[in-house]
């Protein structure tokens, strides 16, 4: 039955327990701390409050108006709470029974495996689903449908900052350290991160940073409100932070402030990125990336003069075509000073999405396997079948990336299932992405909401959301936590788990895909033991004893000596008994064969799609505060659409009176894969080569029908954050 508005006592009993739960927030890689309280459910509640939960370390009770305003999704006014079937007869996605819908689904699925093999069938996940979902996705696409052809949205996210932390440091975690360091370092360079936007409650840790006398500098384009908080913005032409990171480095040599005994103690390859950064002069950056030399050795100094001092890279340098070398650089700064691989000190990636990092150890990648393993390593294929009750050899190999799996649909991939992103509006090159997704025979999504992909489905199926389903979610820091449900799913919707049990059952495999998180964590705990990403010390119980474990944390505290990489706790390593979790990483040794870190041999190149005679401005994208992703959930909360409505394009001044463009006028930005059109945003805090357009809405102000999908050779992450246009009016 749904919650009728205004008719609470029609309702039914809202929670099984009316107590408040601790749980976390459904959005951001932050994964906020927050209470709820279930209340009689209405339009805007949806079922509970969300009250401050001041005790969970990271957000200290901040929350951010997405986070505040979640609940709002819950309710049934916007959401799903039934499946739909599209009828042959109206063309059109009508209700359909659970039944029904998953007996259509697996006929879809199994028929195109039938006719063009098991390659044809497709799956697309998400960052934001759970490690238990995340998980099991993997194990449905290996095992119930022996398809390579799986991946997801992370590859659009953090994939560059994670090989680039797997080439240097043998291990991928996006902090090796809790984000509450940052505020006790010396000297923090923010390279393409909007926080106080993307994550405002860790804008705090920076304006700590600032009190105890630290230093920030902020690399982006824009100056952004966080670049607004800095005590150096360096605004880089989009695309150059390759550039501008070897020219630090060259400084560094040439003002003699390399730390030669770490370099020489801890490190491998420093010859060979020296020489490649000693090719990068500062003019020559300058005329790259336009950012002038004396701000340059003000960087260089800053960050070298500070004892501690710490690189944190978000997606502006990662969603370029060069952003596993663009982090790598960064990497090279920070390895040639001496600020690595010690306390208050080191590299780190803000991962994006809430389950970010936990998404891409547990085997939706289409490279891997449970406990961040590589799908083609032998042993870890033996290790994994084995627990998972099949042959090393029925496993398929390595299959797609995320977007050559989209550019695939129709042709090579007949079927997909889709849960946890909305590609329609989030994938580069979004239309023509749309029409694959359109010459698809069988599409079915699983989400929350109808969005935009979900409304070209054959079927959708309505699933429980964060605040109605237990689960586990890997945060930025690496520390697993707990989220918590608070309220029973409405009648008609299903989690994700039980979804893909059902299918499982209908394709022969009865046992192995149960509907408890609990249980599916237990296995998964089994499944990454020994990997990289080893969870096997962590259950429920300690997660919520502990406010979240961090990786690796092995079963027994002895087995710990193969990563070596020991926080605080180093000592409790040599007792027996529990292991302690990592909070930080590399302390002693880093994960490589040799113990040490590997500088990366770089050059810069250029982007993709440099600006020419035909569209000469770059553009680059990203988000504001109020909405989330693809908008899907975001923009069915009033609040926040009262506070972003829409898109727009950002332009310089001199940009607007070129083209004769005034405030708010509607503005038509072109490149070679379409044209989007959004109201000017005038404004002096971008360059005047650079127009930016958040990428959140459908329709005719998609920024994604402009962007290239250029691929990064070794992440296969595209390119966002730069691509050539020309801009129109889009009227008169
Ligand atoms: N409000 C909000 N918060 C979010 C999200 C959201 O959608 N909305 N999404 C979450 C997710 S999944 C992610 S991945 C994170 C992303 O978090 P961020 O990385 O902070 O977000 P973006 O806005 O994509 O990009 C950050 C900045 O990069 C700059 N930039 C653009 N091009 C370049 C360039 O070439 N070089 C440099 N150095 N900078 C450049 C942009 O101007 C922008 O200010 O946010 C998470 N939090
Ligand atoms: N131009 C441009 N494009 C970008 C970016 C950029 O900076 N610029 N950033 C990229 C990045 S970093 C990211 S992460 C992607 C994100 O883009 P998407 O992958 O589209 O991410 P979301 O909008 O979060 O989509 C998640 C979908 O899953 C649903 N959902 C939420 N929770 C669940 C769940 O538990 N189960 C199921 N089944 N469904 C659920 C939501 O309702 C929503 O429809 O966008 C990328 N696209
Ligand atoms: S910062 Fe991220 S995790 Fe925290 S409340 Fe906002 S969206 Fe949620
Ligand atoms: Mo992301």
């Amino acid at each position: 039955m749904a919650h009728v508005p205004g008719e609470h006592s029609l309702a039914p009993d809202p929670a099984p327990d009316p107590a408040p739960v601790d749980t976390h927030c459904p959005y951001c890689s932050l994964q906020c701390g927050m209470t709820l309280r279930p209340v009689p459910p209405d339009g805007e509640t949806g079922g509970v409050e969300v009250i401050e939960r001041t005790a969970f370390p990271v957000n200290r009770g901040a929350l951010c108006g997405k986070g505040r305003t979640a609940p709002a999704v819950l309710s049934s006014r916007v959401r799903l709470t039934e499946p739909l079937v599209r009828r042959p007869d109206s063309g059109r996605l009508e209700p359909a029974t659970w039944e029904e819908a998953l007996d259509r689904i697996a006929e879809g699925l199994a028929a195109a495996g039938r006719a063009h093999g098991r390659d044809a069938v497709g799956v697309f996940g998400g960052g934001g689903l759970t490690n238990e979902k995340a998980y099991a996705l993997g194990k449905f696409a290996r095992v119930v449908l022996g398809t390579s052809q799986i991946d997801y949205n992370g590859r659009f996210c953090m994939s560059s900052a994670a090989a680039a932390h797997q080439r240097a440091f043998g291990l991928d975690r996006g902090l090796p350290f809790p984000l509450a360091d940052v505020a006790r370092t010396g000297c923090v360079v923010l390279v393409g991160s909007n926080l106080a936007e993307t994550m405002p409650p860790a804008l705090r840790y920076l304006t700590e940073l600032k009190e105890a006398g630290g230093r920030l500098i902020v690399v982006d384009p824009r100056r952004t409100r966080t670049a607004e908080q800095a005590d150096l913005h360096l605004a880089p032409r989009p695309g150059t932070d390759l550039a501008l990171a070897l020219g630090l480095l060259h400084l560094v040599v040439a003002e003699g402030r390399v730390d030669e005994e770490f370099v020489e103690r801890r490190t491998s390859g420093w010859p060979e990125a020296r020489a490649a950064a000693m090719a990068h002069w500062p003019e020559l950056v300058e005329r790259i990336t336009g950012v002038p030399v004396p701000d340059l050795r003000k960087a260089v100094t800053m960050f070298c003069d500070a004892e501690n001092s710490m690189v944190l890279t978000a997606r502006g340098p990662e969603q370029q075509s060069k952003g596993t070398d663009t982090v790598g650089a960064w990497i090279n700064l920070c390895l040639a000073t001496g600020h690595a691989g010690r306390p208050l000190s080191g590299y780190g990636c803000l991962t994006g999405q809430g389950n970010g990092q936990g998404g891409r150890e547990h085997g939706q990648k289409a490279d891997q396997l449970p406990g961040y393993r590589k799908l083609a390593d032998p042993a870890a294929r033996a290790h994994v079948a084995a627990v998972w009750g099949v042959e090393p050899d029925a496993l398929p190999g390595p299959g797609r990336s995320a977007y050559e799996l989209l550019d695939a649909l129709g042709r090579d991939v007949r079927a997909l299932l889709l849960m946890g992103s909305n590609p329609l509006v989030s994938a580069p090159r979004a239309a023509h992405v749309e029409s694959r997704l359109r010459s698809l025979d069988f599409l079915a999504v699983a989400d929350v909401v109808l969005s935009e992909t979900a409304a070209l489905a054959d079927v959708v199926l309505p699933v429980a959301q964060w605040a109605e389903e237990t689960g586990t979610m890997t945060n930025l820091e690496g520390r697993v936590i707990l989220r918590r449900a608070a309220l029973t799913p409405p009648p008609g919707v299903r989690t994700d788990l039980s979804v893909l049990g059902g299918l499982a059952a209908r394709l022969g495999w009865e046992k192995g895909f149960p509907a408890d998180a609990e249980e599916v964590f237990e296995e998964l705990r089994r499944a990454s033991a020994g990997g990289p990403a080893d969870y096997s010390g962590i259950t429920y119980r300690r997660i919520a004893e502990e406010d979240g474990v961090f990786w690796p944390c092995p079963e027994r505290a002895e087995e710990s000596a193969r990563t070596g990489t020991e926080g605080p706790h180093s000592e409790g390593a040599e007792r027996p008994g529990p292991h302690p979790g990592t909070p930080r990483l590399f302390l002693d040794r880093f994960a490589t064969d040799d113990g040490r870190a590997r500088f990366a041999p770089v050059s810069h190149r250029p982007a993709a799609e440099e600006p020419d005679a035909a569209y000469p401005v770059l553009l680059t994208t990203g988000r504001v505060l109020a909405q989330y992703q693809s908008g899907a959930q975001t923009r069915r909360v009033s609040e926040l659409n009262e506070a972003a409505p829409g898109p727009y394009v950002q332009l310089h001044p001199l940009l607007a009176e070129r083209l004769g463009a005034a405030e708010g006028v509607p503005i038509a930005v072109v490149s070679r894969r379409g044209r989007a059109v959004a109201p000017a945003r005038i404004s002096r805090d971008i360059r005047p080569d650079t127009v930016f357009m958040p990428f959140h809405w459908a329709g005719p102000g998609r920024a994604n029908t402009v962007t290239n999908p250029a691929l990064d050779p070794v992440s296969r992450m595209p390119e966002f954050k730069v691509c050539a246009v020309r801009l129109e009016l889009a009227e008169g």
